[in-house]
């Protein structure tokens, strides 16, 4: 690893993340089906209609992951709460869930860890999504009552909490692209959803605030999004990409407003009222998490609206085929003080890459991957520097999982994963990172 812990602040945390559906094995201990069980179980939508029934099984192996995060040196574990797992028919709370999730939480306290959570990660029970899921209004108040019940078993040892994870992923690419689930492609339930998924943000945060709770933030995938080339009409479609997919978020909750070249075509599909719902989204949260991956080249076509084309990018890629550019992460640290938080606390909540890693002799050689977050990390170390208020670094992520639409092949764990035998086995990354971690003397 081209850094260590002594290059960043005193205080600077760094962390390493997961999510419930993706590791936990789902069909264990009572939790109730997904709307992500019903879109896997539809042909076509997932690799080998691959799901997360077992996954990791770390619902019975989480004392030994949560070793290998304390072993490594994390002084944070990002994890997610399932819905489902707490309340499977989304309303009525399950024993068996709350008290897997009270033992996990107590696994991390007794391993010097501080336990930082989300509370979706993308599982809508079933039932919910019967009623329209993220198109129905209501499912605010849904989502506030599954947080007082999630929090209020908890929420007295979290570190700290964001609600939802990801908003784009939840509504534009689930509603619109229709890549994840519920696999819809209808620009009415996209909006909606877009809207919804920021009231449900805001009315979890106003929930935790009544339970007495501070350390709560959002957390926000962003992609930095590139004109193909010099003509107007790039420009203009590249600004359109950046809109939907960071300014809507970032805008409606820091600035209680969304932008004007997304409003022009989505207004007439937003629900009545959605105005005034604008005291709700803008909760103060005290953090703000940034989701960084990859870029975007966009085309000047003439596709119609609000439909992208992408372009070809020459940088190298990773086995997602995103390309790697750390001078993005930089970039968006800098425009999101400047534009939405000013001196609000940023961390980099999800960073890595997938990589078709292999074991050989028992060994997993992951270089490519510790070139990236070394770039990465410098890209923050640059920020820092440049006055952004950075406090922490979490990779994605601690073992290889169910990357959703594209299954168990792609591979962004620091520890590898046997599917078949459920051994893990970590990487050369995550030995490389043990190194840099190491406690200051
Ligand atoms: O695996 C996902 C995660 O669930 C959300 N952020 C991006 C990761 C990599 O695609």
């Amino acid at each position: 690893m081209q850094f260590q812990r002594s290059d960043f602040p005193e205080d600077f945390l760094f962390g390493v993340a997961t999510s419930s559906y993706q590791i936990e094995g789902h069909g264990f201990g009572g939790a109730g089906r997904t709307h992500w069980d019903d879109f896997a179980a539809t042909p076509g939508n997932v690799v080998r209609a691959e799901h997360g029934a077992r996954a990791c099984d770390h619902y019975h192996r989480y004392e030994e992951d949560l070793d290998l995060v304390q072993a490594a040196g994390f002084d944070c574990y990002r994890f997610s709460t399932s819905w489902a797992r707490v309340m499977p028919d989304g309303k009525t709370p399950n024993q068996e869930g709350l008290d897997f999730y009270d033992r996990l939480t107590d696994a991390m306290l007794e391993r010097g860890i501080k336990p930082c959570a989300t509370l979706y990660h993308w599982e809508l029970p079933s039932p919910l999504a019967d009623l329209g899921g993220w198109r129905n209004g209501d499912i605010a108040k849904w989502f506030g009552d599954y947080t007082e019940t999630i929090m209020g078993r908890v929420g007295d040892r979290m570190y700290s909490v964001a609600p939802i994870n990801e908003p784009w992923c939840v509504a534009w690419l689930s509603h619109f692209l229709g890549h994840h689930a519920p696999g819809l492609r209808d620009i009415r339930a996209a909006t909606r959803a877009m809207h919804h998924v920021l009231l449900a943000h805001g009315t979890a945060i106003q929930t935790m605030r009544g339970l007495g709770m501070s350390n709560l933030g959002g957390v926000f995938n962003l992609e930095w999004a590139s004109p193909a080339d010099d003509s107007p009409e790039a420009a203009e479609k590249a600004a359109l990409y950046d809109s939907i997919y960071n300014r809507w978020f970032l805008g409606g909750v820091f600035n209680g407003e969304y932008p004007a070249n997304v409003l022009a075509g989505v207004e007439q599909h937003m629900p009545q009222g959605w105005q005034d719902d604008f005291a709700t989204i803008t909760a103060p949260v005290d953090w703000c998490g940034l989701n960084y991956y990859t870029r975007k080249l966009i085309k000047p076509d003439n596709t119609p609206w609000p439909s992208l084309d992408e372009a070809e990018g020459p940088l190298p890629k990773t086995f997602m085929d995103w390309e790697i550019y750390p001078d993005g992460l930089y970039k968006f640290l800098k425009r999101t003080k400047e534009d939405y938080t000013g001196d609000l606390p940023l961390f980099v909540t999800e960073n890595g890459m997938a990589a078709p890693d292999k074991l050989t002799n028992g060994a997993c050689e992951d270089p490519d991957r510790i070139a990236f977050l070394s770039a990465h990390a410098a890209q923050i170390q640059k920020a820092i520097a440049q006055g952004v208020p950075v406090g922490g670094y979490y990779m994605w992520s601690l073992l290889d999982n169910y990357e959703w639409a594209l299954g168990y092949e792609k591979r962004f764990g620091l520890v590898h994963v046997d599917f078949e035998t459920l051994e893990r086995t970590p990487k050369s990354s995550y030995h490389a990172l043990k190194g840099a971690l190491r406690a200051l003397t």
